[in-house]
């Protein structure tokens, strides 16, 4: 297969025109961030070639397709990326040295695409990257925000907000395909005619309707010509202002669409593992699942006559239960457009729709009130009211006399349209993201409709993509590796194990150590520009950066690090090996408890970094404004990887792979894929600790636990609880903190105290904590178990996990596209 081949001269030629055209200046002029926009139209000129001929090629082979659909695609930076994947990273870095650049302050200059808040969205992104590695047609679908997720500032110790507005200086890589626009129909009525056959047509009337318009990104396969598409839809008013209901005295709907169509895509809720239950973000769901579909299925009956065939052709993956929607919008389109039966169309739409599931917290289940549901979506709830009937009527002949299983499985209860149950009675495939998650969904969260339809349930453990997160984010070590074992790992990973061999060499122990320190500079040094704060590279530096929820508790580590101080305090001397403690999250605009918790690491830090007593063998860094960006140069830096989450409730995780595959060691619960990580690099190089999820579950069951006890009997975290309220982190205001104390100890009702075992499992992982030092005395010792990490990663690519997703769920065929042709 012939790829694109670099040329430098053409290169230069075309920034220094693009620069000219796009600014009216000479490259000599030019500032960074116009040299960045003239480069990634050159890069774009390079990619739209591959890019037409992947579709081409789809186009010829009549190939399955599938739609990922997700709110949420957190892709961060594009060209560093991009130029890796087309072979050309070293080739423009020369370019741009020629012309009196830095690849690296060009890269710099381009903003985040923060569509997305955590895990959820950055898996999105990965899976598509893979997905065009390994030449399988598929489309991500997604909304294109406004604003994405907001840009975070702390001022004072605390979490400002400001918003993204990361279109602004327009986005060089994306294509509007106003050609590909529909319309999409909220509210208003639905009125039944009958035809002279007998047969019902549904008509939404009085509706008020955007038109989502798609904006094509390219999505770049590594070294294979192919290039995949995320759409993303944007909104606009049907007519803008248009004068015919202006005449008609209709001037009220003009606005009110006008207004829908700028709102329903203007911003990305900030909440990560929580359901808001807002009406906007109904709107937002059936407006990209709307268009979405609709554009599968006009795809679809471009090339095909028969629209049975459609699940040959189409499937359709649901990221959460945010794009649940599709099952009974596709349920619509089949009934009232194509005029099939009930049977014909439930029959399509199973073996076409398949879901996902992120969570098993109660609180992150989507439930939409009824009188909202059918207010914004009147035929569509028309529709799940006749999926719930059936489904009900199904689990009665299963179960009969058992109206308990109608309670726990309807689609519609207690007044709500619950989101999982119709996800689950839509789908062909309900998988879980790691294999604990999956074991707990099936004997806890959705027990009962594991027990009605086995069949439909299976694990996919999630994975990370090891060309952003090793070869863009790590470049050194990504040579070291190369250099020793060859490039196989780029598209292949499990070789990484090779490594292996080289773990006990003295060598390349020293070898790896010093790329670790050279990235431990780096980052070193982004923290003194950033923070202001001198951090030692010699010290351990151990990262805790993911979003901030009280479940994944940065609070016990920052507890912990509230108790080695008093330690130091009491005895100066104490054998330490110097830490830096570093962390970075965005907490939801509305979550009081995790920003406080933010304010209350800034506080330690403001204390623990200037108390020179202490001879800066603890410090407390707060990385602000956390994203995929500074998260490679993170991952890249760090020793030790905090994986602390409460037993059962971090369903899989993604940044405990991305330590392991820069070499940190975890520290971590069993839970998710940590459970795995241990599996594959063995507990002799991982640090474990606390209850396990069956005796978490076993607590929760019996109603929580006292922390009371533990507060009365451990004299060193009664110490710490009490510097929460005795303003030793906040001398001019002893109440700062009262809140978090109160959220552990709250003396009035024991079952809302310390929900998340912080007290439970602190002595455990102090007693892990301890383990780390000593172990990192023992230089030869850590790079081994390091490099072992690195090593035992292969599993933990989302090349495995497409791979799955394929052979399991999607079936879908390779495809190459050849240049030449
Ligand atoms: C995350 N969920 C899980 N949700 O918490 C994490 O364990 C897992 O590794 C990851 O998904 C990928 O499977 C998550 O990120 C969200 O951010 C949702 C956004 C929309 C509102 C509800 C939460």
């Amino acid at each position: 297969m012939s790829s694109y081949q670099f040329n430098k001269e053409e290169f230069k030629q075309e920034v220094t025109s693009n620069v000219k055209n796009l600014f009216r200046r000479t490259i000599a002029e030019a500032t960074p961030k116009q040299v960045f926009q003239a480069v990634a139209y050159a890069v774009k000129d390079v990619l739209i070639d591959e890019w037409i001929a992947t579709h081409k090629e789809y186009e010829k082979e009549d190939a399955k397709t599938l739609y990922y659909m997700s709110m949420e695609f957190l892709m961060g930076r594009a060209l560093g990326n991009d130029i890796i994947n087309i072979k050309a990273r070293d080739g423009i870095r020369e370019a741009l040295d020629e012309l009196g650049f830095d690849l690296n302050v060009i890269e710099d200059q381009e903003r985040d695409y923060a569509l997305g808040n955590g895990g959820l969205g950055r898996l999105a992104a990965c899976f598509l990257d893979s997905l065009a590695t390994l030449g399988y047609p598929a489309y991500g679908c997604g909304i294109r925000y406004k604003y994405g997720m907001f840009k975070q500032e702390i001022k004072d110790g605390y979490q400002i907000e400001a918003p993204d507005d990361w279109l602004r200086d327009g986005n060089p890589f994306e294509v509007r395909r106003d050609e590909y626009a529909v319309e999409v129909k909220f509210g208003g009525y639905v009125r039944t005619e009958c035809d002279q056959y007998g047969r019902n047509h549904f008509i939404q009337e009085n509706y008020q309707s955007v038109r989502a318009v798609p904006y094509d990104l390219p999505i770049v396969g590594y070294g294979n010509n192919v290039v995949n598409t995320l759409m993303i839809w944007d909104a606009e008013p049907i007519n803008t202002f248009n004068l015919e209901s202006f005449d008609k005295g209709d001037y009220q709907t003009a606005v009110e669409q006008e207004n829908l169509a700028k709102n329903i895509v203007e911003v990305l809720y900030p909440n990560d593992n929580h359901y808001a239950g807002k009406e906007l973000r109904l709107k937002q769901q059936y407006f990209f699942i709307s268009a979405s579909v609709q554009r599968a299925v006009n795809k679809f009956k471009a090339k095909h006559d028969d629209i049975h065939k459609l699940p040959e052709k189409v499937v359709f993956q649901m990221n959460d239960t945010h794009p649940t929607v599709a099952v009974p919008e596709l349920m619509r389109i089949l009934l009232d457009e194509e005029g099939l039966t009930w049977e014909e169309a439930w029959d399509i739409t199973t073996k076409t729709c398949a879901y996902t599931n992120h969570t098993i917290m109660a609180e992150a289940l989507e439930k939409w009130p009824l009188e909202l549901f059918s207010r914004l979506l009147p035929r569509i709830y028309q529709i799940v009211e006749e999926i719930n009937r059936r489904f009900v009527e199904r689990i009665r002949q299963t179960y009969p006399g058992n109206e308990e299983k109608v309670r726990s499985m309807a689609i519609i209860y207690d007044g709500q349209v619950k989101m999982a149950h119709l996800a689950i009675a839509g789908s062909f495939s309900v998988n879980g993201v790691a294999q604990l998650h999956t074991e707990i969904l099936k004997s806890k969260v959705l027990k009962d409709f594991y027990e009605m339809d086995p069949w439909k349930f299976n694990n996919k453990t999630n994975g990370i993509t090891q060309r952003r997160f090793l070869l863009h984010g790590n470049e050194l070590l990504a040579n070291w590796v190369t250099d020793k074992i060859g490039d196989e790992w780029i598209t292949d990973l499990p070789h990484i194990k090779k490594l292996a061999l080289y773990a006990d060499d003295e060598k390349c122990q020293q070898e790896f150590m010093n790329i670790k320190y050279q990235n431990k500079l780096r980052l070193a040094r982004y923290i003194k520009e950033n923070n202001g704060i001198d951090v030692d590279p010699r010290s351990i530096f151990d990262v805790q950066v993911k979003r901030l929820h009280e479940y994944k508790r940065q609070l016990l580590n920052i507890l912990h690090v509230m108790y080695l101080y008093n330690q130091l305090k009491d005895n100066p001397e104490m054998d330490m090996v110097p830490r830096t403690f570093i962390f970075g999250a965005k907490a939801a605009a509305g979550y009081k408890i995790a920003k406080l918790t933010i304010k209350l690491i800034n506080s330690v830090a403001d204390v623990i970094n200037n108390d020179k007593s202490i001879k800066g063998k603890i410090k407390v860094v707060f990385i602000e404004d956390y994203r995929v960006s500074n998260a490679e140069w993170i991952f890249a830096a760090a020793d030790v990887s905090e994986q602390i989450s409460t037993a059962s409730k971090e369903a899989s995780g993604t940044g405990n792979m991305k330590f392991m595959l820069n070499g940190a060691l975890t520290l971590g619960t069993m839970d998710g894929a940590n459970v795995e990580i241990v599996e594959e690099v063995g507990k002799e190089y991982s640090f474990i600790f606390g209850m396990t999820s069956d005796e978490v579950i076993a607590y929760e069951t019996r109603g929580g636990y006292n922390p009371m006890d533990i507060f009365n009997n451990d004299q060193d975290i009664r110490r710490v609880l009490m510097q929460l309220i005795n303003g030793y982190y906040a001398p001019n205001n002893t109440e700062l903190f009262r809140d978090l104390y109160n959220s552990l100890l709250n003396t009035l009702s024991t079952s809302k105290a310390d929900t998340y075992f912080n007290l439970k499992d602190f002595r455990s992982y102090a007693e892990a904590q301890k383990r780390v030092d000593q172990a990192y005395r023992d230089e030869k010792w850590w790079a081994k178990a390091a490099i072992m990490n690195v090593a035992c990663s292969g599993k933990f690519t989302s090349d495995r996990t497409i791979q799955q997703y394929v052979d399991e769920i999607w079936h879908l065929d390779k495809v190459t596209v050849d240049m030449d042709e």
